[in-house]
């Protein structure tokens, strides 16, 4: 059968620093799913349809990777489509607290497993809610998302000098 995962989250928008993550799981993985998590509380930046082709055109070239939006628990996510691993990417220790926490509560729920890979460095400070701000005043982040991204982030909000 085909060794299966996903790499959950928001996705508002995807930064290099997710997109390091599901790329390393994709080499580990037969099959990868990136799933985009419906939160009703948090409006976003980007509508679903707009996270979901993004990161669509960002894992296009790792060809084992499947795009999908989800609204309910992770860990029924999982079920319905026998993933038995979430493979979650890990900054700093203020990230750890948080998300064993839910890698507990997961496994608790359903006994899927939750795998931890360290960050590359060079994103260990990168967050979407950071990439926005910084975006929206105006600031550079060219290096901080892929090109499709960087792309409409300068359709949302106007880079300076233009
Ligand atoms: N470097 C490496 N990895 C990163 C980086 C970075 N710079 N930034 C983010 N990541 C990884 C992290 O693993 C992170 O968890 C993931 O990418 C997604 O990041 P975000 O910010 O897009 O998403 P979050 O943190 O909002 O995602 C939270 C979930 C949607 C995964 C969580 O709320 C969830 O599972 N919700 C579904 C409802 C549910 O099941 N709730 C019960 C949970 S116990």
């Amino acid at each position: 059968p085909l060794r299966r995962a996903v790499c959950p989250g928001s996705f508002d928008p995807i930064t290099n620093g997710h997109l390091d993550i599901v790329g390393r799981a994709s080499r580990l993985y037969d099959i990868v799913h990136v799933a985009v998590m419906i939160n009703k509380s948090k409006k976003g930046l980007f509508d679903i349809g707009e996270r979901i082709s993004l990161i669509e055109q960002c894992t296009r070239a790792y060809g084992n990777v499947v795009v999908e939006s989800y609204h309910g628990l992770l860990v029924d996510y999982c079920k319905e489509r026998d993933i038995p691993a979430i493979v979650k990417g890990l900054r700093a220790v203020s990230d750890f607290d948080y998300e064993l926490q839910m890698a507990q509560m997961n496994n608790g729920l359903s006994g899927v497993e939750t795998l931890f890979i360290p960050t590359n460095p060079t994103h260990s400070f990168l967050s979407s809610s950071l990439v926005k701000e910084v975006a929206a005043w105006g600031g550079d982040v060219s290096h901080l998302v892929p090109e499709p991204v960087l792309a409409a982030l300068h359709a949302k909000v106007r880079p300076r000098g233009e």
